[in-house]
């Protein structure tokens, strides 16, 4: 068999397998997949493309869905707007977020109109949340080294209990938290990233950045821009420097991507956004899943998304 035989035989295997890839999970436009799975059920946080303008990503509240096997999707609404910020401008939009939970208590990592970082708390992962510190966890005005546009969190929990937050456009930024996750622990870092094939000047850091941290190593993904290529790197330390090591999702036609990436029961998922609704495009994207695929070395290879 040839590694294009090959690598057809799995997509037909992986679409044969679980008749969802690819597909969008809802009927409504959402973006900004960050999936977790919270009490024996996964939940999907989103930036909602369904009520924004359609001329830009200005809606001002997230979105949840929940699954109970990564097919059926439950539409659980609008569970938090940015007015539970007092601090934000009420028509702040609401942008790509990232959840995690501790001590028995669901943290909402939530970028408020591209130049703060709110963080949100509640006992249930689907609300209510309430602002958990009554101002900004990152703010660009106040914090040294906050960046441009301190957007797109991503928070990792290690083995050991230290939390990191990671975030930004054009330069990715790094922070750890401190054990209430809602405080940051030293100062915001620049996260190095060594290694972009030379030959290649789109291949550098854009924004969506995600965490994970796989058989010991920890993987740092992020779009190349716009319109971006979903790529990687991986790094023995989570400060980093993280080594480029190549791409999971080639460019989509639409001008933006943002992935993550979840584990459970030794199966690997992507999910990312696409433009495959009705009337979908650069502001009225889908979210999809694809399975992912590691190699012995702790490469990953190439997601093809399938065609629904
Ligand atoms: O949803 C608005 C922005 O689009 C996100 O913050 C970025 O990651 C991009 O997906």
């Amino acid at each position: 068999k040839t590694a294009i035989g090959i690598v057809l035989g799995l997509a037909a295997f992986s679409a044969a397998a679980h008749a969802f890839v690819g597909a969008p999970i809802s009927t409504r436009f959402n973006g900004d997949p960050s999936p977790h799975y919270f009490k024996g059920r996964y939940y999907l946080y989103a930036t909602n493309d369904q009520d924004n303008s359609g001329k830009y990503w200005d809606s001002t509240d997230w979105r949840v869905f929940s699954s109970r096997d990564l097919e059926h999707w439950q539409d659980d609404g609008s569970f938090l707007s940015v007015s539970v910020f007092k601090w934000a401008r009420p028509d702040a939009k609401a942008w790509a977020p990232e959840a995690a939970y501790r001590n028995g208590k669901y943290y909402y990592y939530a970028p408020v109109g591209g130049d703060k970082i709110g963080v949100a708390v509640s006992k249930s992962p689907e609300g209510p949340f309430v602002d958990a510190r009554g101002d900004a966890l990152i703010d660009k005005a106040r914090d040294a080294n906050a960046g441009a546009e301190p957007i797109d969190p991503t928070v990792l929990i290690d083995d050991d209990g230290q939390a990191y937050l990671a975030f930004g456009t054009r330069v990715p930024k790094i922070v750890k938290l401190k054990r209430d996750m809602i405080h940051t622990d030293g100062p915001i870092m620049d996260l190095v990233i060594t290694g972009f094939p030379s030959d290649d000047p789109k291949k550098k850091y854009g924004e969506a950045p995600f965490f994970h941290k796989h058989n010991g190593l920890y993987y740092f993904s992020f779009s190349t821009g716009w319109p971006g290529q979903i790529v990687y790197a991986t790094s023995k330390s989570p400060m980093g420097p993280y080594a480029y090591r190549g791409v999971i999702l080639d460019y989509l036609p639409i001008s933006t991507n943002h992935q993550a990436i979840i584990e459970r029961q030794g199966k690997s998922w992507l999910f990312y956004h696409n433009s495959l609704l009705p009337g979908g495009g650069d502001y009225r994207r889908s979210i999809a899943i694809e399975p992912m695929i590691y190699n012995p070395d702790g490469t990953i290879n190439e997601v093809h998304p399938t065609a629904p």
